[in-house]
């Protein structure tokens, strides 16, 4: 064992190491004041919920500073002013009944004083009677779907930042990871009612400036609510470590007028009808093959990679023959399953299976089914995409009445 952090290492002058310190100083301020992106406070708040928990840390960071500058001011000028040099002399008493009590009642009437409010907040945000409108939150890996269910509305929303800049091949746009496909529309001036769960793991929905920031849980609905103030549209994010794709499953909500939001409802129904009518016709090769590839990018990428070459180890390529090393127990799974070939490539396999594979996923395994969150056109077009992609050319053209008839 080396023990050479014990030894006596040369001492640095004093002067240097301050000169350091203050030049880091520097340099922190000096940037966080210069970068016109930096803020200091809160997203500004567009809900009555988020106008109230702003002023509560308003109060808080106010009776803070109070405490800071009373005790520390107290602190100092009792050491300045009474030091040794002046010839003072520490006290000989201790004990004080009166300081004691002082001091243990002044931070309990304190502590009262910010808890009342604050509980007050609490149970506001609990309360959801009232609401006109009902929004459910489903959290996926890594993925957030949107049901309206008086509405008979139901959506995915996906992040939509190019992969371009994720991988940083083009510069990165402004809304750099906080895009989606398709936002949550929400109407203004009305009370809606969220209710909060997931599919897989734990996530939450957080949108900083509505002050809505909920725990989304597998087998629980948590509820709460929201009224916004004003139009416009607000970002948020997961906020719960949820897996190798947290930082890539933002939350975009616009909020428009009750008369926009009643026109999009029309346009979201007229297009779900439409996508049920896409379900039964009979799709081209072309048509396929260009669905396929955004509902890929949308549903698929985040673990096989938008190059279908999945990540050694974890993801596998959903290239035939092409290699694939894992741990020896995922290899044999993939074997036994008749993914894999012996010496290590993947094979794609008759259609009905790749199918099935879709759509029940492979239970045990972080693939998913996709049964509940793709139509017949969507798989149609993913499979036909997938088997002609990636250096695969079977030349499978997959209609959706083929998905029907294994789902
Ligand atoms: C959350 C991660 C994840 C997502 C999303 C995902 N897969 Fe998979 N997929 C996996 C894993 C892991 C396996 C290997 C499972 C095993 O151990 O056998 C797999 C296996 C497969 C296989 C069989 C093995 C192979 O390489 O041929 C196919 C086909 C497949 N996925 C297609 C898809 C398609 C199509 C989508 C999108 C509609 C998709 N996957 C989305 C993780 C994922
Ligand atoms: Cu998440």
């Amino acid at each position: 064992m080396s023990l050479s952090f014990m030894k006596k290492k040369p001492s640095r002058p004093l002067n240097v190491a301050w000169a350091r310190f203050a030049a880091a100083m520097a340099l922190l301020l000096g940037v966080g004041t210069a970068s016109a992106r930096v803020r200091w406070n809160f997203q500004t708040p567009v809900t009555p919920m988020a106008h109230q928990i702003f002023h509560l840390q308003d109060i808080m960071f106010g009776v803070c500073v109070v405490i800071f500058v009373l005790v520390f001011g107290v602190m100092f000028y009792s050491i300045f002013a009474h030091r040794k040099s002046k010839g003072h002399k520490p006290a000989t008493f201790h004990q004080s009944t009166t300081v004691e009590i002082i001091w243990t009642a002044v931070p309990f009437l304190i502590l009262v004083a910010i808890a009342v409010p604050a509980t007050a907040t609490l149970i506001k945000m609990e309360n959801t009677s009232g609401s006109a409108l009902t929004v459910r939150i489903t959290g996926y890996q890594w993925k957030w779907h949107y049901t309206y269910p008086a509405q008979g509305i139901g959506f995915f929303s996906d992040l939509s930042t190019p992969v371009a800049q994720i991988e940083n091949q083009e510069p990165k746009g402004k809304h750099y990871l906080l895009q989606v496909d398709h936002p949550l529309v929400l109407p203004v001036g009305e009370k809606i009612r969220f209710q909060i769960t997931s599919k897989d793991v734990i996530h939450s929905w957080w949108v900083p400036s509505f002050g809505v920031k909920t725990d989304a849980i597998p087998g629980f609905i948590n509820q709460t609510w929201t009224e916004i103030d004003v139009p416009g549209t607000y970002r948020g994010q997961c906020t719960e470590l949820c897996g190798m794709g947290h930082a890539f499953m933002p939350i975009v909500v616009k909020a428009v007028s009750q008369k926009d939001f009643q026109k999009w409802v029309t346009a979201q129904k007229a297009l779900m009808v439409a996508s049920a009518a896409g379900s039964s016709k009979t799709w081209t090769e072309a048509d396929l093959l260009s669905h396929g590839k955004t509902v890929f990018a949308a549903n698929c990428a985040a673990c096989h990679q938008i190059t279908g070459q999945g990540i050694p180890g974890t993801f596998p390529p959903l290239s035939a023959g092409k290699k694939f090393s894992a741990a020896p127990a995922m290899l044999q799974q993939l074997r036994g399953r008749g993914f894999l070939t012996k010496d290590g490539r993947i094979v794609m396999g008759p259609v009905k299976n790749h199918l099935r594979i879709v759509l029940q996923g492979i239970p045990g395994t972080p693939m998913p089914s996709f049964a509940g969150q793709l139509n017949d056109a969507d798989i149609a077009a993913v499979v036909t995409y997938e088997r002609n992609s990636f250096g695969n050319h079977t030349g499978d053209v997959i209609e959706p009445s083929q998905v029907a008839a294994v789902r």
